[in-house]
């Protein structure tokens, strides 16, 4: 029988140690207060390596990733969600125990809130499900998630505006706080309601998949957030980018779309599909605030739009029109 806390505290621990998955616990800030044994094993950190530390600093990997969502909703909405193995890649750097160059082992997340003395929480529980779980039960279970994902837009699979609101405030904190630089991209594709009138509704839907699909990949950083802004209207996130960098990529990305040669209806602009992209930035010295730097960024898309479309424009820029 258990006859006092501290003991009860020992045995506690002890089967947190035992227990056949990784637990770890987040406090409010996001930085590990808990870190079972598990963990140490797959991940090769001891939990006194990462105590203490954020979640997304010991795994910088994870930012932008579904369980940063994940954990996101379970502080600051009090929402439980469930992320299960993606048929591409597993999310945490974990591998067998002992092996530290094999393939990663494939994982479902559950990630769930708690009060403790006033005070958020989350539990991450990570199971390894490599080869335990049939690959029906994983779309199934896919299915679910993308549902129950509040920061996931249902149509593309890409970050939804919620998550960009959430995300575009976040880096301009962080660069404000590091004197850095950061980019915001806003892309609308050209001559759409044209598209939907010749292809019909559920045509354009997967028009706006593949292109969300193909802006996504064209954003490598961890940090980097591509976010479905409204109907046809994308926006990317590149924090410690400058906005010539961001002018760059953003013709990378404008002619990235360009190649993938979609075909336009025959009353659109051009015969295939195009987006025109509008770019703003913040640095250290000229702080606008997220508003503004939409609003910027918005302004310069406009000037896209009226230069001729399929084009880049940056704040500041020269505006022609044609
Ligand atoms: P512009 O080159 O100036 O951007 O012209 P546009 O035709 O793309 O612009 P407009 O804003 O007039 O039309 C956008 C269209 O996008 C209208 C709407 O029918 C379509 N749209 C918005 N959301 C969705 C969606 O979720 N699915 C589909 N299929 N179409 C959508
Ligand atoms: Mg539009
Ligand atoms: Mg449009």
């Amino acid at each position: 029988m258990l006859t006092s806390l501290d003991t009860a505290a020992d045995f506690s621990t002890q089967a947190v140690n035992l227990v056949d998955c990784g637990l770890v616990v987040l406090d409010a800030q996001q930085n590990i207060v808990l870190w079972n044994r598990w963990m140490t094993s797959r991940s090769g950190r001891s939990a006194a390596r990462v105590r203490g530390h954020g979640l997304f600093e010991v795994f910088a990997e994870l930012r932008g990733s579904r369980v940063e969502a994940a954990v996101m909703a379970a502080l600051m909405d009090n929402i439980t969600t469930r992320v299960p193995q993606a048929q591409d890649r597993a999310p945490f750097p974990l591998r067998e125990a002992g092996s530290f160059d094999g393939e990663r082992i494939d994982q479902a997340v559950l990630v769930t809130p708690f009060l403790e003395d006033g005070e958020r929480f989350c539990l991450v529980e990570i199971r390894d499900v490599s080869g335990t779980v049939g690959r029906e039960r994983q779309l199934l279970e896919h299915a679910e998630s993308l549902r129950a994902r509040s920061y996931v837009d249902g149509l593309t699979g890409i970050a939804n505006r919620r998550y960009f609101d959430v995300a575009l405030e976040r880096e301009l904190r962080r660069a404000q706080r590091s004197g850095g630089t950061l980019s915001l991209l806003l892309m609308d594709i050209d001559s759409f309601k044209a598209y939907n009138d010749h292809f019909g509704h559920q045509g354009g839907d997967a028009c706006l998949s593949t292109v969300a699909q193909a802006l996504a990949a064209m954003l490598k950083r961890p940090a980097d957030v591509a976010a479905r802004y409204g109907g046809e209207e994308f926006a990317a996130i590149l924090p410690d980018t400058t906005l010539e960098q961001a002018r760059m990529h953003a013709n990378a990305i404008r002619e990235h779309v360009a190649a993938l040669a979609l075909e336009h209806a025959p009353k659109a602009l051009r015969s295939i599909v195009t987006l025109s992209i509008g770019v703003a930035s913040v640095d250290g010295k000229r702080v606008k605030d997220a508003a503004a730097l939409i609003e910027a960024a918005d302004k310069a898309l406009y000037a896209a739009k009226r230069g001729g479309r399929n084009r880049v424009v940056a704040d500041g820029d020269a505006i022609e029109t044609v």
